[in-house]
Formats: C-alpha cells, structure tokens, sequence
C-alpha cells in the first residue's frame, strides 16, 4: 500500500514546472508527494516554487521539507493543487476530510488551475458514500442541532471524537466534525450544494466535480483518469 502511495506520488511531480504555484494537501499520499517535491527544489531541479499548504500539517511538512511557503492571500493565482482522496467514483467526484482538513482543501483545490488527486486503487468506488461517511465541517455550538437535522438527508451523522479522554477532533478553524453517513448517494453535486446550506455549516467533504486529474496507484502501475 505504502508502495503504491510513494509511485502516485513520484508520477504527480512531473505535473510540476519552475514558477509554479502549488497547492499542497494534507494526509499520507500527500506527505510523499511534499517530500519528494521539496527533494527536487532543494536539489535545484525546480526553481521558484512555492507551496499554499492547506493545513497545518501540511505547512510543517513542506517548512521540514524545504519548500517556501505561502498564504492564499500573497498568491494572484494557483497552478495546480495536489490532493489525496478517501473516496473516488467513476465522474471523478471525491469525498475527502478524514484528515479534517476539507474546508481550506477546498478553497485552494476549488481554485488551482488543475486539481490533481493521488489515490490508490483502494479509493475507487461505483457510488460515493459506499464505504466512508461524509465529513461536515460544523460551528462547535450546533453540532448537535446539525446532526438532528441531517437526519432529513436519511442519514446518520456522529461526532468525530480524538478520544475519550481529548475530546472532539477540533479543525485548523477551530470547528468541530460530523461525519455523516448517508444510506444513498446519488447526486453528489446536489447532495454537496444542499448540506452546505444548513446554517453552522462551515463546508462538507463532497468535491463533486472539481478534479481534473486522478492518478490511481495500482498493483500494475499508476493509472490516469482525466
Ligand atoms: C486529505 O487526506 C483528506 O481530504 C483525505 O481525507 C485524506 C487522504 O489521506 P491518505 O492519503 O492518507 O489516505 O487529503
């Protein structure tokens, strides 16, 4: 698996050129892709680029890794943003955020010229929601009036915990995350749309129809869905 994550990780460097802006995702796929692209800048391989992280994580992973960093808001524009997924159907639509990082992952992939995501085959399904439930970013105070009302949805949604002990898993905005598991999904882009206007919600992890690029790590090599 780890093997399979390192090889879309080294295919999504060619995707990179000089000057080039770079949004840098959050999680294990994406921390491979961090270290070997700040490899090829400190080598000299690549120059003048920059990464926008999209968590905190990601931030001191490419700082550790030798990449300058920079703000959304000190960039005209991002050329491409390079993403896992957790899961991934046929029309390239996403669920992400088991990470908790799905608001800012967001903004910046919503906004990348190119929106490249690097998954392994396991990530693949027919219809989104199959496996992973779907991950609401939610203001603290109305998790538990949006967690009623998503029953609506047909859905059950339950509060992402650190632990017993720890508490709620708080976001890099200081929010909680609901984690919805939905018994049909079967128009993600409507589904996304509609959980987004419930008031408290901060952003769902649906991302329906913004990659433009997925590569799939398999056991025969790294395919590419476009
Ligand atoms: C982040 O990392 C999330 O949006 C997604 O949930 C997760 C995928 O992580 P991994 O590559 O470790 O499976 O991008």
């Amino acid at each position: 698996m780890e093997e399979l994550k390192r090889a879309v990780a080294r295919e999504a460097l060619k995707f990179i050129e000089d000057d080039m802006v770079v949004g840098l995702g959050t999680g294990s796929t994406t921390a491979y892709f961090i270290e070997y692209l700040g490899k090829l800048i400190m080598e000299g391989e690549l120059e003048d680029v920059y990464g926008v992280p999209t968590s905190h994580q990601s931030r001191l992973l490419a700082i550790e890794n030798g990449i300058p960093v920079v703000g959304l808001d000190e960039v005209d524009a991002i050329d491409i943003a390079v993403d896992g997924a957790d899961e991934v159907d046929p029309q390239m639509n996403l669920i992400k955020g088991r990470g908790a990082a799905l608001t800012m992952e967001k903004i910046i992939e919503y906004r990348a010229g190119t929106f490249l995501v690097l998954v392994d085959e396991g990530k693949l399904v027919e219809r989104l929601g199959q496996r992973m439930p779907v991950p609401i970013e939610v203001i603290p105070a109305a998790w538990r009036a949006i967690a009623e009302e998503i029953e609506v949805f047909n859905a059950e949604a339950e509060l992402r915990m650190a632990s017993k002990k720890d508490g709620p898993v708080v976001t890099d905005n200081g929010n909680f995350i609901l984690d919805a598991r939905f018994h049909r999904i079967d128009d993600p882009l409507d589904l996304e749309i509609e959980l987004n206007n419930i008031p408290g919600v901060v952003e769902n992890g649906i991302f329906a129809d913004i990659a433009d690029v997925v590569l799939v790590g398999t056991k025969d090599g790294v395919r590419k869905m476009e």
